[in-house]
Formats: C-alpha cells, structure tokens, sequence
C-alpha cells in the first residue's frame, strides 16, 4: 500500500517546513482545470446558501464583513464532495499530521466580498472542542490572491508556543477584541505574508497564528477550505458545537460519525454519505443567536 507521503505528492523537506513553520505553501497542488470545475461548483453552492441575503456589506455585522461563510458544503452539496475528499488533499494532511487516517473536521467556503474587512490574527485550535490539536487547514484560492487581496499572513513557528487564546473574530461572539500580533511573544516573531497563485494550495496547522488582509480589490476573493483530523480525536469541552452535537458526540467521546467522515484513506472514488440533518446556511453558528 502507498503511504501519505507518495499519494500526496509533498516532498520529505516540504513536511520538514511545515513541522518548523506551522505552514505550508504548495504551488501547482491543483491544475487549472481542476479549480475551475469545483470554483464553479463552489460558487452556486455560495449563491444557493445566501440567495436570501440581500444587504449590502455595510449592513452586515463586523463578522459578516470578513466574509462570507458557507460551512459543510459538501453535506447539501454533493457535487463538492469529490473536492472535500480529494485523496491528494487527505493524504497530504496525513503526511503533515505525521498520521495514517484523517476524518473531516468541516469544509467551507470563505469568500471575502470586494470591500471586505481584514481576518482578524487568530489561531483556530480554540474554536474547536478536540482533545488534541491534530488538525490540518487547507486553504485553497479558485484565483490568485496578491497583496491587498486577501491574501494571508502566518506568524512563522507560533503553533509552538504553547498559545490558547481564543480571539473573537469581528466580535463574532461580542468578546473584546484582541491583537494577537502586538502580544510581545507574537510580535517577535515573523508575519510571512504569502501570496498564492492560482493553483497552490496553503496548509496550516491549528495553532499557527494567521490573519488575511482586507479586500481592496474589486473582485470576490473566492477561497475554500477543508479542515482535517488526525482520527482518533475526543470531543473536549461541552459547549453548544452544532456538528457534534448532532451526531451525538458527548465530551470524552471519540469524534466519529456521519459529520465526521474519514477522508483518508478510502477506496478508490468512494465518497461518504452526508448527514441528513443541515446545519446554519451561513456563519460560524456557535449557538442558535450568531446565525447569520
Ligand atoms: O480566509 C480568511 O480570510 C481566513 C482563513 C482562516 O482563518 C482559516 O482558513 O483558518
């Protein structure tokens, strides 16, 4: 049987820097054609979501003009599924994780409107009720992101440093906001800024501390992300978290079940079947209250 590392196509030195950078950026991960198909796929499953949602940006609340955030696509969206399960993605997350099977964490669309505001610098671990940061993002632009674009920032190495601070992400949860990057251990270290050309995908890990600048362009910056797990994760914390909450998971439990599928490995162009329950159409939905 062929390992993570020969389905994902990484090379041993590209795992090396992202277990020292807590990110990674692969170019030519997709080819053109690929991004297009499922850009095409991922727009309408965007349009179908927020169909309903007629305000303009600065009517929407400081989250909402982060962007626009479509969660679990590939559950009422089947025909994303085959990009959600992307073997190439599930073994390269593996590779990363240094595991032999990752489930899906959640896949969504972050499409960042003309106009929209900045990502706050946030790490994502803390978000998330899981016993172990064994997760992977992936990050994956249907065009190139440049500068002022939305493009993304990494604090290099900060998945090391031990931090759990939870930031409110445009006071999704109305916290008091929070500069991670002028936190004296943050600020010493590098803010890399990384371009990504149509094509690359962008792999961080859960604790890495990342941000994206504001969208000065005229065009949507159209994004999707899949999250990964390392299989074998426990629920943590008891707070409402719809996904687990819907498959039953309880604290302590293991993080298996319909929302949680595995995405690597599996038999070939085999996709799992989505819940039957939707979650929120749009929004991070903590609790019934932040829906968007
Ligand atoms: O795309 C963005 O603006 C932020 C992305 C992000 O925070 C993530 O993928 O974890």
């Amino acid at each position: 049987m062929s390992t993570a590392i020969d389905q994902s196509g990484l090379s041993q030195d590209e795992i090396d820097r992202f277990q020292t950078d807590g990110f990674l950026l692969v170019e030519d991960f997709f080819t053109h054609e690929e991004l297009d198909r499922f850009g095409a796929l991922v727009d309408e499953a965007v349009r179908y979501r927020t169909a309903d949602d007629h305000r303009e940006l600065s009517d929407k609340s400081l989250y909402e003009q982060t962007f626009v955030q479509c969660m679990r696509l590939w559950e009422d969206h089947p025909s994303i599924s085959p990009f959600t399960f992307h073997p190439k993605l599930g073994a390269a997350s593996a590779a990363l994780l240094q595991t032999d099977c990752v489930r899906l964490w959640h896949d969504q669309a972050l499409y960042k409107e003309a106009g929209g505001r900045k990502t706050d610098a946030h790490l994502d671990y803390p978000f998330w009720p899981v016993d172990k940061p064994d997760l992977v993002s992936v990050w994956i632009p249907f065009d190139d992101v440049e500068p002022g674009g939305g493009m993304m920032s990494y604090v290099q190495g900060s998945h090391t440093m031990g931090i759990t601070q939870f930031v409110d992400i445009g006071d999704l949860r109305g916290g008091k906001s929070v500069d991670l990057l002028q936190t004296p251990e943050v600020a010493d270290r590098a803010l890399i800024p990384v371009r990504a050309p149509k094509g690359s995908a962008i792999f961080h890990h859960a604790c890495t501390i990342h941000a994206a600048d504001a969208n000065d362009a005229s065009n949507v910056r159209r994004v999707f992300t899949m999250v990964y797990m390392a299989d074998g994760c426990r629920r943590s914390r008891d707070d409402v978290y719809f996904a687990l909450d819907r498959d039953g998971i309880k604290t302590g439990d293991l993080i298996v079940g319909p929302g949680h599928p595995i995405a690597w490995p599996r038999p070939k162009d085999d996709l799992p079947s989505p819940p039957s329950e939707m979650g929120p159409k749009t929004g991070f939905g903590f609790s019934d209250s932040d829906e968007a």
